[in-house]
């Protein structure tokens, strides 16, 4: 982002290790947005232990979906008709305006990729996460190596902050955290097949992609979905009712008003006029696009168009969509289809997830 707070000594703060990349900071920087500081709070008590993946108050653990309002021939998609419209949202730099996008019909999971999914995938490949393998020196040359371990980072809510400047009060780079272990060592998905994975790379999303003959949406595949046919610029940035974000004081008061202080099961909040489920707030969603500071209705940037610091020996970023569980009125508006942020193509978060799309004919009348 594109926010003047982000700098690569904070984000290394981030990490716990000297970045290669600014991709990661500024896609956690979407948090440092603004806001509204206030100290000395009092969390309720599951805040305090740092939710990564639960409930507020009840553990809800499955959401039952609906049966799908038009027959499928590929179950759990379902067909965005193509269309085209005018990219921005407004609220951010990056999400300025740059023209009329246009797509052409896809199909698209109606919910995030789940832990159980991602579990068939893996029994069935061998595959390895990111986040299971340690880092790369090449990737990352001159990183410490005890930073070199495998991990992804993990948001933890304090009990109290002592300013915004830094998001290392919040987000650790944990070794051992993966998408079974999304909040650590001592933690798992156990009864949480029914939640989105995270934890997991852009290089984990598209190996399961194509392990289905799918691929990972463009940011345009991604938005159109998200708006589900309004083609006009959207410029409401009202936090959603029926979404999964943050209600309260971000990082340390989370009054889940919504149900939720974490990650929420797939499904359990209205769908879009589509019929996809969660495209706003829960997880965000990694899409198959590099990452600029502007739009580009087809995709891949302008060769000048790349931030200096993707380019060489850092590693790239794509653009995730739609927000998170933890985008709050006061800090992070980015619970809209028209949100977007830079994410590290190798490091997992515990607020990102994925989605799949499949390019093939329309349904039939
Ligand atoms: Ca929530």
């Amino acid at each position: 982002m594109v926010n003047s707070k982000t700098s690569p000594q904070r984000l290394a703060l981030l990490r716990s290790r000297p970045f290669a990349s600014a991709a990661l900071g500024l896609a956690l920087c979407a948090l440092a947005s603004a806001g509204v500081w206030h100290f000395g709070f009092k969390p309720e008590p599951e805040v305090a232990r740092g939710v990564v993946q639960g409930a507020a108050r009840a553990a809800t653990l499955e959401c039952p979906l609906p049966a799908q309002a038009a027959p499928s021939p590929y179950p759990g998609m379902v067909w965005v008709a193509g269309g085209s419209f005018a990219w921005g949202a407004g609220i951010y730099p990056e999400e300025q305006g740059a023209g009329t996008a246009q797509v052409a019909g896809f199909w698209m999971d109606r919910t995030e990729v789940t832990n159980a999914q991602f579990d068939e995938f893996v029994r069935a490949t061998g595959y390895v996460t990111t986040a299971e393998k340690p880092v790369d020196p090449k990737r990352h040359p001159g990183l410490d190596a005890k930073l070199q371990r495998a991990g992804a980072v993990v948001f933890r809510a304090p009990a109290k902050v002592d300013g915004q400047a830094d998001m290392a009060q919040w987000w650790q780079y944990t070794p051992g955290a993966y998408w079974r272990k999304p909040g650590g060592p001592d933690t798992g998905i156990d009864k949480r097949g029914a939640f989105p994975v995270v934890a997991v790379t852009f290089e984990d999303a598209r190996a399961y992609a194509q392990w289905k003959g799918r691929s990972l949406p463009t940011e345009a595949q991604w938005e159109w979905a998200a708006r589900a046919g309004q083609a006009q610029v959207l410029v409401d940035h009202e936090q959603p009712r029926h979404a999964n974000t943050w209600q309260g004081i971000f990082p340390v008061v989370n009054s889940a008003d919504d149900g939720f202080a974490g990650v929420a099961p797939v499904g359990c909040f209205e769908p879009n006029a589509l019929g996809l489920f969660d495209m706003i707030g829960n997880v965000w969603e990694i899409t198959r696009d590099a990452y600029s500071p502007r739009r580009h209705a087809r995709g891949e940037p302008e060769p000048g168009d790349v931030q200096p610091a993707l380019r060489g020996g850092g590693t790239g970023a794509r653009v995730i969509k739609g927000g998170s569980f933890l985008c709050s009125s006061d800090y992070c508006m980015r619970y809209r289809a028209g949100s977007r942020q830079p994410q590290e193509d190798d490091l997992g978060v515990s607020h990102v997830g994925f989605r799949t799309v499949l390019l093939a004919p329309g349904p039939t009348p």
